[in-house]
């Protein structure tokens, strides 16, 4: 189907001008629609929701519909009572023209449209301590906003997610195969980073025993909290709202925590190739982490606090392992354009680790004086 004729079957003011495709996302396909009529314009985002990606679309829908009703009204009962010292924001779903949430089309994938943010920018990278304070400003208040959902009204969107062990299960599986034989063996790159994953498999484990112990305990999370999914306000340049709400289900804000570090103190992106530019930024973390405690410090308890270089240690490793595992299954899972990518966006985030590693001492002693 035309893109044009499936985002008219939404409910939008106006005529359709322009249809573009938008962001860096490495899932699902998104575009920039923009309708005007006399007087006015609306831009909104059209999604196609990875079906290879996220068993059921459906889920994914519903769940987000949950999760925007409850903030919504919490953000409009707090602005009633002037709690915030700005405006907080986050899309909304707008329905189909037949007041579904979403639109399958005739090879049954599921799209749907959000409200843009608009007079907002995310970035790739951070761009300085300014930008990673509101960055952890606005993860910490989201964590606030979601904090009293009741998580028994979601789905799991993405069984797996997050689990590091899943995933170093995944890769061994992987590893069995023929043609994730011959790319180990066709390169010394691949197997260096074979070696940095078998000399770290007890990490991996770190905060799944934490868990099975009972020190710590999942919680709603978002999932997903790298930098280019923290909206900063073109005109004020504080943090005002979260996207990319797909994997907002019950987990450890451990996974958030770290998950956003490691994406915010790597002022290089994950796509650079020069590993030398790769090193995990205190100044960021920092920063990041006294605009995370203003919003969210109240919430952490001594264990979750215990926990917290775990899991700045834990995500880089995660994520190379998962960039790495599909480099080796021939690209099925992150969107790539071009063979190496994978591989290349591991070596990245095994450097970002060792990076971390490296700077143990001063992480901790930055978190404990938080
Ligand atoms: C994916 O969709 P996007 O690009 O925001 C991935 C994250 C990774 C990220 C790395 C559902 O996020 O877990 O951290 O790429 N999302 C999913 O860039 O797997
Ligand atoms: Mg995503």
């Amino acid at each position: 189907m035309e893109l044009s004729i499936l985002v008219n079957k939404f409910n939008i003011k106006g005529r359709l001008v322009s249809l573009q495709p938008f962001g860096n996302g490495n899932i699902n396909d998104t575009f920039l629609a923009i309708y005007r009529n006399t007087f006015s314009e609306t831009q909104v985002i059209l999604q196609r929701v990875n079906r290879n990606v996220f068993p059921q679309p459906e889920v994914i829908m519903e769940n987000m519909h949950e999760v925007t009703k409850h903030c919504h009204e919490k953000l409009e009962s707090d602005a009633e009572k002037g709690l915030d010292d700005r405006v907080w924001q986050m899309p909304r779903i707008i329905k189909a023209k037949d007041s579904r949430d979403y639109v399958i089309d005739d090879k049954g994938e599921v799209w749907r449209v959000i409200t843009r943010i608009m007079s907002a920018h995310a970035f790739d990278v951070a761009q300085g301590p300014e930008h990673a304070m509101e960055c952890g400003a606005a993860l910490g208040h989201f964590h606030y906003l979601i904090s009293d959902m009741d998580p028994s009204i979601i789905k799991d969107p993405l069984p797996g997610f997050h689990i590091t062990s899943g995933y170093l299960a995944k890769y061994d599986e992987t590893l069995k195969t023929k043609s994730a034989k011959d790319l180990l063996f066709a390169s010394m790159e691949a197997k260096r980073l074979a070696k940095f994953i078998e000399e770290r498999r007890d990490l991996a484990l770190c905060l799944e025993k934490a868990e099975g112990a009972g020190e710590l305990k999942k919680r709603m999370f978002h999932g997903d909290p790298k930098v280019n999914n923290i909206m900063i306000d073109d005109v004020t340049g504080k943090g005002t709202a979260m996207i990319d709400l797909d994997t907002v289900s019950p987990g450890l804000i451990h996974l958030d925590f770290g998950d956003a570090l490691r994406s915010i103190c790597n002022p290089a992106g994950e796509e650079v190739s020069n590993l030398s530019k790769v090193v995990f930024d205190e100044d960021l973390c920092t920063a990041f982490c006294k605009g995370y405690m203003r919003e969210a410090g109240a919430f952490l308890t001594d264990a979750d606090r215990a926990y917290l270089y775990d899991s700045i240690r834990l995500l880089p490793f995660e994520l190379g392992l998962r960039f790495f595992q599909d480099y080796l299954a021939g690209n099925v899972y992150f969107k790539t354009t071009q063979p190496e990518q994978n591989l290349n966006r591991a070596r990245v985030q095994f450097r970002l680790c060792e990076s971390v590693e490296a700077r143990e001492r001063s992480i901790r002693a930055l978190l404990k004086s938080l």
